[in-house]
């Protein structure tokens, strides 16, 4: 017979299948009888005593063999079959011809959507294959599972995968809550009335969508720190503990990502019991088979088992446990576990008979258990993620599961429905038209009543109100408390706006010399002591707290751990001990900065999740911020995150002594695409002070939809007094600092200085005065990207109001009746002071640290990356040729004078 296990005949050679399936790959050694006996055994022991106690002998047994030198190899696997057997499955709550009647007419819809947008607009996109896939995964929560969050219940917080979001937006029409027009604009949101966005965005559809799940990997993880936070909250008394949960739909492709298995082990570590994790294992993804030649739910059992999660496999439904039960040899579920996933994607959409000769025929045993059943009951086996009931009991015994996270391993057909338009196919997931046939097919086999003429204009189909329909699933949700996917913000405003509390940082350091990483720290203790807002900061570092100085919070506000400390810490008799607490405040994450971005997201996005105004402030190394982690950056965006980012260590020539894998150059131009986050270079402490009372304001009490990312330094210098009238320039991007001490000189000049870099245009001011009559003013540049921001915003109004009085840039404010040339210096690319260069009223000289670091002191750095005194000197003086002012050989000779090498290396490519 030529079947597929035609590729097993030689049980000698080792297949993936195979090994996952140890267990099995040894039986033919051991005679029918004997297995038999043991089998017996073992069901009269769980029909008398139970699972626990069989559970029990089979780990003893275990330990008996292994004493006896038997060698049991490790296997994290089970058999390929459902986890839950028929006889512990629950009884289904619900009606469930009605449910299935209303998960058909949400396929319908969601089909519909995707078509007709694409018939609308060719290649708008959209998906029809993944929901086809997941429908009865989501049905059943919806219907049984999922609580609306309230005023008195928190709800349960659900990541919706994104290509699935068709499905969730018909939900919501047959809800009620969207309207034919918003599901006609699926993917058009510039059409009058709005539309719907292509997938989860809080940004674009903020009373619905929650988290944005598309960029895929990212949501499991957030889901774990997610569920983190929850518990974090909770064991700090800032909200009741519940029975809430978090879930997060996965794609099985989806868990190829590191970020998506990243952190599994810390879930099973914090015994999130609240988070439970559905992979839709319909064992496709965009392009083919995620594992044609193995089997991805055996590898993902194994990972998840072994990171100690409960994992449920839901791989069969109803129809195999008759089948499943004739076969008292085990042979079936030995079979079950020998396919690879290419044979099984083959299978699963074939006919009865294909499956009688390829799937049974393997073995005569098999095929006698099938043998009454005809061809059309065989194609008909519908696979585990398809059956509502058995979805069910997965869903309710992960509810169930104490002590730790749950994962189900559902499997499913990717285009489940589609028929010849995709079902199962490897171009399935890229469908978005069908043809007449097709719908006809889809709409026969769903039952939708549309007769052949309207069913090819793929309308919308919603039933009466007061239909059997509409009814019972309003009746489902209302008795779940209302609708999810919702979004609200449940937090109230702060009330203060903290002008005192940061009062004392306008003052300076008093002729000390600290840095402003420092200067943060210090504002941090004491915002931690304010009566407000002291318990809702949220420091969160990834194991950097020393580099930043940060230890001596570790005693005062404690680090979070949901276990308390169970050792006495090695340094308990110093005064700035390691102090773990159950109430902690520190999210000490340890060595994962996605980790840690993830905490910031839970907390920053707490006013409308849990509405509790946790403001996180996450402070790391700036080169391992935006650089690795941007696509956490951006999704924090879409969520409407509010807190602050501090990248510490920052600037590259400010961090001295650790070459180019450490040395941020590059953060404040990888922080210009998030259009809601405001990023500022500080260079002194009251700077920090004003950007942070304002942030606090604007954030959490006017409610804006913003977050910060500051730049803070480890070089220590005496931190001034602010000037007075310097606080709105702070914030909208520059103000004056200094103005030369000599303003009659011919020669002019305006200096731009950012962070650290400030204190060398300083000294270049002094250099310029003193040696070559030049009189500078110094500016002190907190952000390039408001400038800019303000910059282009300014042009786009002149340009739709050109008959109206030009507004101008606030940089042309600041110096467009400035005398000189103009020199900026920054410890960033040149390309930052750049982009303002057009609305300064002349040309202007920009230094900046392109290229790769060097290990090398600050100022050996400054010097190589030509960002340092002298070279704004020279920078100055030669702008100051250009223009005529003065000659070249003065410029010339000013490059001896200031020690300058002309034959240097270029920084740049060297
Ligand atoms: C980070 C990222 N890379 C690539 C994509 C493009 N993409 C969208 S869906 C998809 C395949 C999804 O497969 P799977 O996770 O198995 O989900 P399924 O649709 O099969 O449920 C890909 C590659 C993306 N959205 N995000
Ligand atoms: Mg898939």
């Amino acid at each position: 017979m030529a079947t597929a296990h035609s590729q097993f005949g030689d049980e000698s050679q080792e297949t993936p299948a195979e090994m996952a399936n140890e267990t099995f790959t040894q039986t033919h050694h051991v005679e029918d009888v004997e297995i038999q006996e043991w089998f017996e055994s073992l069901d009269s022991v769980l029909e008398a005593s139970g699972p626990d106690v069989a559970r029990e002998i089979l780990e003893r047994l275990r330990a008996h063999a292994t004493v006896n030198g038997i060698d049991l190899p490790f296997s994290a696997n089970t058999p390929y079959t459902n986890t839950i057997p028929l006889r512990l499955e629950p009884l289904f709550p619900g009606n469930q011809e009605l449910e299935r009647r209303i998960k058909s007419l949400i396929r319908w819809n969601a089909l519909a959507m995707v078509v007709r947008a694409n018939r609308e607009e060719h290649n708008i996109g959209g998906h029809i294959s993944t929901y086809a896939s997941a429908a009865t995964l989501y049905e059943v929560g919806f219907n049984h599972f999922w609580r609306a969050r309230s005023d008195s219940f928190e709800g349960d917080t659900i990541y919706f995968q994104g290509h699935a979001a068709p499905g969730m937006y018909a939900r919501a029409f047959m809800e009620g809550r969207l309207s034919k027009e918003k599901l006609e604009n699926f993917r058009r949101e510039l059409k009058p009335g709005g539309g719907l966005s292509s997938y989860p965005h809080p940004w674009l559809m903020p009373d619905f969508w929650e988290f944005p799940t598309v960029s895929m990997g990212l949501s499991p993880l957030m889901a774990i720190y997610q569920a983190r936070f929850q518990r974090y909250l909770e064991n700090r008394g800032m909200k009741p503990a519940t029975d809430a949960k978090v879930w997060a739909f996965l794609g099985d492709g989806e868990t190829d990502e590191p970020e998506s298995l990243g952190a599994i082990t810390l879930a099973a570590r914090e015994h999130l019991d609240n988070l439970i994790f559905v992979v839709n294992c319909n064992l496709q993804r965009l392009d083919g088979p995620v594992r044609g030649n193995g089997q991805i739910i055996q590898e993902l059992e194994s990972a998840f088992r072994g990171a100690k999660w409960n994992v449920i496999k839901v791989l069969w439904g109803s129809e195999w446990d008759p089948i499943l039960e004739r076969d008292s040899e085990g042979l079936l579920v030995k079979r079950m576990g020998e396919l690879v996933d290419g044979e099984y994607q083959k299978l699963v959409v074939s006919s009865g008979a294909y499956v009688r000769e390829h799937f049974f025929g393997h073995d005569p045993r098999l095929l006698k258990l099938v043998e009454p059943l005809p061809d059309e009951a065989l194609r008909r086996l519908r696979l585990g993620g398809h059956d509502p009931r058995k979805v069910y009991a997965a869903y309710k015994a992960a509810v169930e599961h104490k002590g730790g996270p749950t994962v189900i391993l559902a499997r499913t057909i990717k285009g489940y429905g589609l028929g010849e338009a995709g079902e199962g196919k490897n171009v399935t997931h890229q469908q978005k038209k069908l043809n007449e046939e097709e719908l006809k097919e889809f709409r026969s086999r769903f039952g939708i009543p549309l007769n052949d003429q309207d069913c090819i204009e793929v309308p919308f189909y919603r039933p009466a109100e007061d239909s059997q329909e509409i009814e019972y699933l309003r009746a489902r949700r209302e008795a779940l408390g209302g609708y999810t996917p919702t979004r609200a913000v449940r937090s109230k405003p702060i009330t203060t706006d903290n002008e005192e509390l940061f009062k004392e940082f306008y003052e300076g350091s008093e002729g000390r010399e600290v840095s402003t990483t420092m200067a943060f720290v210090g504002m941090l203790r004491k915002m931690l002591k304010d009566p407000e807002i002291g318990k809702l900061v949220v420091p969160i570092v990834p194991d950097e707290a020393r580099t930043f100085g940060m230890e001596s919070l570790f005693r005062t506000v404690g680090i979070y751990s949901s276990v308390g400390q169970k050792y006495e810490p090695v340094d308990v008799n110093t005064l700035l001990y390691y102090k773990e607490a159950k109430d902690g405040q520190i999210l000490e994450e340890g060595i994962t900065e996605a980790g840690s971005m993830a905490s910031f997201i839970a907390a920053g996005t707490a006013y409308a999740t849990n509405a509790i105004n946790t403001i996180p402030f996450f402070i790391y190394y700036s080169m391992f911020g935006f650089q690795r982690i941007g696509d956490f950056v951006w999704a924090a965006a879409d969520m409407r995150t509010r807190g602050f980012m501090l990248g510490g260590t920052s600037g590259r020539t400010t961090l001295s002594g650790e070459g180019l894998q450490h040395q941020d150059g590059n953060s404040h131009i990888l922080a210009l695409p998030v259009p809601n986050l405001r990023a500022y270079d500080p260079a002194y402490a009251y700077e920090i002070a004003v950007i942070l009372q304002d942030g606090i304001k604007r954030m959490y009490k006017d409610g804006e939809n913003v977050f910060y990312y500051i730049t803070v330094m480890n070089e220590p210098y005496v931190m001034p007094t602010m000037p007075a009238g310097a606080r709105e320039g702070i914030l909208k991007g520059m103000y004056k600092f200094r103005a030369p001490a000599n303003k009659k000189a011919k020669l002019r000049a305006q200096l731009f200085g950012s962070g650290a870099i400030l204190n060398e245009a300083l000294r270049a001011q002094e250099i310029l005065e003193q040696k070559y009559g030049v009189a500078a003013d110094v500016w002190s540049v907190t952000s390039y990207k408001a400038l800019y921001t303000d910059g282009i915003e300014t042009e786009r109004w002149n340009r739709l109001h050109p008959t109206e009085k030009p507004r101008v840039p606030y940089v042309t404010q600041c110096v467009g009746d400035a005398l000189g040339v103009i020199v900026a210096a920054t410890d960033y690319l040149k390309t930052l002071p750049n982009m303002i260069s057009k609305w300064v009223p002349r040309r202007m000289a920009t230094l900046g640290t392109d290229g790769f670091g060097r290990s090398e002191g600050r100022a050996s750095l400054r010097d190589f990356f030509e960002v340092d005194a002298k070279f704004i000197t020279l920078a100055t003086l030669h702008e100051l040729a250009l223009e005529g002012k003065i000659e070249a050989s003065v410029v010339e000779k000013a490059i001896t004078e200031l020690g300058i090498d002309p034959e240097k290396w270029n920084p740049v490519v060297s």
